[in-house]
């Protein structure tokens, strides 16, 4: 695994983990991208993945999906193969711009995560790596994502959609609240 600081949480069944890295470098089966509904690619965790597994082939992969289903609205999410990554399968999802809580933003970052899952769990895949969607230029408050990115991850491995979900957060200034999230919401009594 070459990410750092990782922190799990065994449950019955599946573990949920929290590390700090690059979701390029995933050796998950397959890893989520926080994507625009156009799938067009662009900066950020996008890019990078966009990058790392061609940015040719999966630019292709992308317009088909466009061309044959339309703009991908916030909380849902599409697969295409990871190409040169080691994951086999990106998720593509589209996490809600925050405008203050004011248009069903929870809901719809819940259902980024839980669509994603959803998928994984769908094409048989044991592991899936996740960036922390929405909490970059569509400023999703971290906190508040965190604790809605948790809740809905432990929710998809209690219903036995996958075995392993883990939270790959890009900055180390953000871990620690990451980390509160989950000791808050696992290991309070
Ligand atoms: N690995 C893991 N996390 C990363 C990486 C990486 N290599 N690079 C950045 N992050 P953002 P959003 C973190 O802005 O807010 C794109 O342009 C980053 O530190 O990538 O959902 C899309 O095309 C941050 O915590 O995604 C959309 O237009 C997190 O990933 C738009 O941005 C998400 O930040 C989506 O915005």
């Amino acid at each position: 695994m070459s990410y750092k600081n990782c922190h799990s949480w065994k449950f019955c069944p599946g573990t949920l983990s929290i590390c700090t890295g690059d979701i390029t470098r995933s050796r998950a089966d397959a890893i989520v991208n926080a994507a625009n509904s156009q799938l067009a690619g662009g900066g950020g965790v996008d890019g990078a993945i966009h990058h790392a597994a061609g940015a040719e082939a999966l630019h292709a992969a992308c317009k088909d999906i466009i061309r044959e289903r339309g703009k991908l609205p916030a909380g849902q999410a599409v697969l295409t193969p990871g190409f040169a990554l080691s994951a086999k399968y990106i998720i593509h999802t589209v996490g809600p711009v925050w405008h203050g809580g004011t248009q069903n933003e929870d809901a719809l970052l819940a259902s980024a995560y839980w669509e994603s899952a959803l998928i994984a769990g769908q094409i048989g895949c044991q592991s899936v790596d996740f960036p922390a969607i929405s909490c970059g230029v569509y400023h999703f408050p971290v906190e508040h994502a965190a604790e809605i990115a948790l809740k809905t991850l432990k929710k998809s491995l209690d219903q036995g959609l996958v075995k392993s979900a883990c939270m790959v957060i890009f900055s180390r200034d953000k871990m620690n609240i990451w980390l509160r999230a989950g000791e808050t919401l696992f290991e309070s009594p």
